[in-house]
């Protein structure tokens, strides 16, 4: 304890070059690490030096905050949430720190005393893609709003070496290549080597009784391979806390390597590092079937197995017991990728600790929450029995004891219904057989919630139904949420600063308190104010289109976008066909009156996706022809931002006027962009799926353009029969827009490029397009005409951001914690007292 306050008195009271914030300390740090950290002096230093200068000397003044806070939640008795993502997506971390620690504007001025430019530094910085989409990046939401909300925590997940790979446009076709976004150097990570631990892959048990006559197992490996943590400091705006993302890297473990050592096998031995090594290479896509990869099997065990025995040390070092363990932690399972955590944590207490099943199991269930982000059937995770008993046999044992255990109580309380023990049975048997992760989930976790209230409500009576029914105290709700620092603080400071000036910066960490800006929403100065940040940001976006396109927009147009991953569910080829319409229109009569819009797309198809793909190019077609056809004269233009990413949203949100959210009712969990674009004035154009349906209760029907059909209809019109040819044959706009693509019109008259998306509308149309294209078309002519009215539109766009309260990540993070983990916050003291 004295040591500790002697230390932390020199750190608080004397302004030294590594924690001081004035301007001149921060110049003189800059200089200071460019020198010393990357050997540099200003003539010869390159932009990135510059960025790694800035970025050590950012971190070096989170140091301080992120040392006390591991030392606070190690050694005080509270308990810690520990939140398991097999994917992560945070974006650039500078800025994040930057307006965290509140030195925005010290760094401004020192940077620019150096003769650099703050805004082309923080653009330097390239993100970890350490995720698909919108779970990855909830995950990394989720983790600000608990450091923001001072909530003691602990982010695990994979170090990929390789993220998300990035996305070129080559001849209208997405070509995918790699990502390497360590290659610059990482700045924020701090590796551990001096911790790590050995997780074990592939081999057999043997059963054995010990000495007391206890009946133990012994897992024999296949192969042994070590985790080593890179610890990421996730600051939380302007309090002490940081809390740390522990991402584990697998390496060989040369202590093990006993095999090939024996024959003095050397290149075998360096084989064996390569195959090590290879488990946390790269991020799988996801929006592919699961594809029953090994490697991904490895993937998932490997990062769950170190971080739960990581956990249990820790628990080990600090309490007594580990009867107190479900007290201590809390395991929040960010869908099914980390579920194998049920298994490991019953063979950690069992197995090592030598714990009672039944205790162990109990810990377990207390211990472990699962979240679902998805309804769609072939998303949901199995994994072929004999490749889950290859690569993990000693789980394999344990999940069978967890069913056997489990479908005795099903029977016991539904005789003779075998129909049920069969469907929630662990294990599928159907045909071939399976370990099916979500039904693992549910049965070791003491909660289940989904992540809008359609979406839980659906779990409920559809994929997770049986559970449900068995266990109902166990569902809840967590509508998801995004922080309002990285999307409004940091990606919008003209509109975060005319909100402020109104009603004060309050809202930033209490979203709820945007409601005062609802007082100004006919204020037609405040209108004024409102529509030129918009434009800014608009032209912003602007720029950013014509230098990685070379398209020109015009700013003054209808900013109409979509960016998501792309899929057919999320029907990127809805706004296809609108599009393909209104140029119809336009090509019929050239001086139809329409409203001069801009299409924006952006989202990345998994690479294995067909469809996905060919919906790419059918945009890529439309555009060419729609951007250069001279009877449009500008009215409208198409354009499809390359990669999209989280540093790209950053730069999309604030420039939008309407934001599209028209997956078919029913598919769409949550979707958070939707948020993310209202939160920026944008209004939304949507169906009644996952949160689009509680952003309308919020912002008030009125305020929003709902169209389609609910999730209940698309399910009365699947039951009764839809024929998707009925509707393209009774509907002349659409005819005429999917045969305008059928024929070859968009692909220089190839009349079989785009035939498979086409036949698939025509004779199957799964996602119902045609079913809701009439009343699509309808709402955006509606939709057209309100933005020709600047007031009316300007009023609705206020009302969207002053009523987005609801949707922040604190708002979530804080049901999390009082509903399910248990959970409070603990400030944390510099002085270490
Ligand atoms: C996605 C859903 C989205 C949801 C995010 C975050 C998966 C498996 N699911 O609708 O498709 O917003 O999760 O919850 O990535």
């Amino acid at each position: 304890m004295k040591k500790d306050s002697s230390r932390c008195e020199s750190t608080v009271l004397v302004e030294d070059d590594r924690t001081g914030t004035s301007i001149e300390t921060l110049h003189r740090a800059i200089l200071d690490n460019l020198f010393y950290i990357q050997a540099k002096f200003p003539e010869v230093a390159t932009q990135n030096d510059y960025y790694l200068a800035l970025a050590r000397t950012i971190r070096d003044r989170i140091v301080h905050r992120w040392i006390r806070s591991l030392e606070t939640i190690i050694s005080s008795k509270v308990k810690i949430v520990c939140y398991l993502s097999a994917e992560y997506l945070p974006g650039p971390h500078l800025a994040n720190h930057i307006i965290n620690l509140d030195l925005y504007t010290p760094v401004h001025r020192a940077i620019e005393a150096i003769g650099q430019d703050l805004e082309a530094l923080i653009e330097q910085e390239e993100e970890p893609g350490l995720g698909n989409g919108g779970l990855g990046r909830l995950a990394a939401c989720y983790m600000d709003s608990l450091a923001t909300m001072e909530i003691p925590s602990l982010g695990f997940g994979i170090r990929y070496e390789h993220g998300i790979f990035h996305q070129e446009i080559r001849n209208g076709e997405q070509v995918e290549t790699t990502d390497n976004w360590l290659h610059l150097g990482n700045p924020w990570e701090i590796r551990r080597p001096e911790v790590q631990f050995y997780v074990k892959l592939g081999g057999h048990t043997e059963h054995y009784h010990d000495s007391d006559g206890r009946l133990r197992v012994r897992w024999i490996p296949h192969r042994i391979v070590k985790g080593v943590p890179y610890d990421t400091p996730i600051s939380g705006y302007k309090v002490n806390t940081c809390n740390t993302l522990r991402l584990w890297k697998a390496e060989a473990c040369e202590g093990f390597d006993f095999t090939a050592f024996n024959k003095g096998d050397y290149y075998g031995a360096v084989d064996e590092k390569v195959a090590s090594e290879n488990l946390t290479k790269v991020l799988y896509p996801n929006d592919e079937p699961v594809a029953g990869k090994r490697l991904r099997l490895e993937q998932q065990y490997f990062f769950v197995s170190c971080s739960l025995q990581n956990i249990v040390y820790l628990h080990s070092r600090f309490s007594a017991s580990f009867d107190n363990f479900h007290d201590v932690w809390a395991v929040q399972l960010n869908d099914t990728h980390p579920a194998v955590a049920i298994p490991e944590l019953m063979r950690l207490l069992v197995d090592e600790q030598l714990m009672e099943w039944e205790k162990a199991w109990n810990i377990v269930q207390k211990t472990m929450a699962y979240t679902n982000h998805t309804l769609l059937p072939e998303a949901l995770e199995k994994w072929p029995l004999q490749l889950f008993a290859d690569v993990l046999p000693r789980h394999i044992e344990i999940i069978y004891e967890i069913n056997q255990r489990f479908l005795d109580q099903v029977g016991l309380r539904y005789p003779g219904d075998d129909g049920r023990l069969s469907r929630m049975s662990l294990i599928d048997e159907t045909g071939d057989k399976y370990v099916r992760m979500a039904n693992l989930a549910c049965v070791g976790s003491h909660a289940v919630n989904g992540v809008a209230e359609l979406h839980t409500e659906l779990l409920k009576q559809t994929v997770l139904r049986d559970f449900y029914e068995m266990t109902p105290e166990k569902f809840n709700n967590k509508t998801n949420g995004v922080t309002p620092r990285r999307f409004m603080v940091l990606s919008n400071p003209g509109l975060s600063d005319l909100i402020t000036e109104r009603i004060g910066d309050a809202w930033i960490k209490d979203l709820s308190a945007l409601r005062g800006i609802e007082a100004f929403a006919d204020d037609a100065k405040f209108q004024e104010e409102w529509r030129r940040v918009k434009r800014l940001a608009k032209q912003r976006l602007a720029d950013l289109i014509l230098e990685k396109t070379g398209i020109r927009v015009n700013v003054d147009s209808l900013f109409d976008i979509q960016v998501k991953r792309i899929h057919e569910y999320k029907r990127q080829h809805l706004m296809v066909l609108h599009i393909v319409t209104l140029y119809n229109r336009l090509k019929k009569n050239p001086e139809a009156e329409i409203t001069p819009r801009t299409f924006i797309f952006g989202g990345k198809a998994a690479p294995g996706y067909f469809m996905a793909k060919l919906i790419i190019r059918l945009i890529h077609a439309v555009a060419d022809v729609v951007n250069q056809d001279p009877d449009v004269r500008d009215r409208l233009k198409v354009v499809f931002l390359p990669d999209f990413s989280v540093k790209i949203g950053q730069r999309v949100y604030p420039g939008a006027d309407l934001s599209e959210q028209i997956s078919t009712a029913g598919k769409e969990a949550s979707g958070t962009g939707n948020m993310k674009f209202s939160m920026n004035g944008a209004l939304t154009v949507g169906t009644l799926d996952g949160a689009n349906i509680e952003i309308r209760e919020e912002v008030g029907a009125e305020n929003f353009f709902h169209f389609g059909l609910t999730a209940e209809q698309v399910t009365e019109l699947k039951a009764s029969g839809y024929n998707p040819m009925e509707r393209y044959q009774s509907n002349l706009q659409l005819k005429e827009a999917v045969d305008r693509i059928a024929s070859g019109f968009f692909s220089q008259g190839n009349n079989t490029l785009f035939k498979p998306l086409v036949d698939r509308l025509l004779y199957h149309d799964e996602y119902l397009l045609f079913a809701d294209y009439p009343s699509y078309m309808g709402c955006q002519d509606r939709i057209g005409q309100t933005y020709e009215n600047q007031k009316v539109w300007t009023r609705m766009s206020i009302l969207n951001v002053a009523r987005m309260g609801k949707f922040s990540s604190d708002r979530s993070i804080m049901e999390y914690c009082n509903e399910i983990w248990n959970v409070k916050a603990i400030p944390i003291n510099l002085d270490g007292s």
